[in-house]
């Protein structure tokens, strides 16, 4: 097996339960390392909403390294310079948002290969991703072994999605209901009856055509639906929502003189 053999970009291929995941906003690497031993199968480090920069991104990469889950990352915008400082450092499985249409999806996959199939820079002996040339045959085996989803997020992008499948080294296509709904004038309400119509046709669309498909679910019984409907990768949760509804609970808890278990093993 390559030395940087892509684990997540083989998981999506297998068949099997889907992938559960959840989005990390925090931006920091102790918090990262404290989840990467939670269960999940892959986590996101957010760099499109979460305050990170390439250096807290790489600071999450290396605390999750070792770890039985898998890092995806998720960059603020489409910019070439960009993808090419987020591969560099490590970063094998990008999730890129806002592609509406096949044209974006055509030049995101050049920003991840190195010539001839693309337009990445060479800079091994800078990379961590080749361990600083430490890596025998990198360059010659980065392009297969990176991951790209897209993200379908917008009535452009489900017009354009047939299209965008065709896309060669776009691996999955990742539907977010909550920039969908807006887009479709329903602001703030993924679970509305015509975006969960149109999330679930793109799943059925994505799989259809042989790519991945995940999906962002803010219920556990949605998540079962869109496996269902047979999505790959399902996220499940962001961990600043799980760190303020625990902590919002507590002091309810604690007003309501409830009996709750706070600091067991401490
Ligand atoms: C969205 O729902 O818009 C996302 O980007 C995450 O799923
Ligand atoms: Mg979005």
């Amino acid at each position: 097996m390559s030395a940087i053999h892509n684990r997540f970009k083989a998981a999506l291929t297998q068949a099997g339960a889907p992938r559960i995941g959840l989005f990390m906003g925090l931006g920091d690497p102790y918090c990262a390392e404290l989840l990467a031993g939670t269960g999940f199968d892959w986590l996101l480090i957010d760099a499109e909403h979460g305050p990170n920069d390439i250096r807290t991104v790489l600071g999450q990469l290396q605390a999750l390294h070792g770890y039985p889950t898998d890092a995806v990352t998720r960059i603020v915008n489409h910019d070439p310079a960009l993808i090419k400082q987020m591969l560099d450092i490590g970063a094998q499985t990008l999730l890129v948002p806002m592609v509406d249409t096949a044209d974006q999806a055509r030049a995101i996959v050049q920003a991840t290969r190195y010539p001839p199939h693309g337009i990445r820079g060479v800079g091994s002996a800078l990379a961590r991703a080749a361990h600083w040339n430490g890596i025998p045959g990198y360059l010659q085996q980065a392009n297969d072994e990176i991951c790209l989803i897209v993200q379908a997020e917008s009535h452009a992008a489900l017009a354009s999605l047939d299209e965008i499948l065709t896309v060669d080294g776009v691996d999955a296509v990742f539907i977010g209901p909550s920039d969908l709904a807006a887009s479709m004038g329903h602001i703030g309400q993924p679970d509305h009856p015509e975006v969960r119509a149109a999330v679930l046709d793109a799943i059925g669309r994505v799989s259809r055509s042989g790519k991945a498909a995940g999906v962002f679910a803010t219920k556990l019984d949605t998540a079962q639906v869109f496996a269902q409907a047979g999505a790959r990768f399902i996220a499940v949760g962001t961990d600043t929502l799980l760190l303020r509804q625990s902590a919002v609970g507590l002091v309810k808890a604690f007003h309501e003189g409830a009996n709750q278990a706070t600091g067991a093993g401490y």
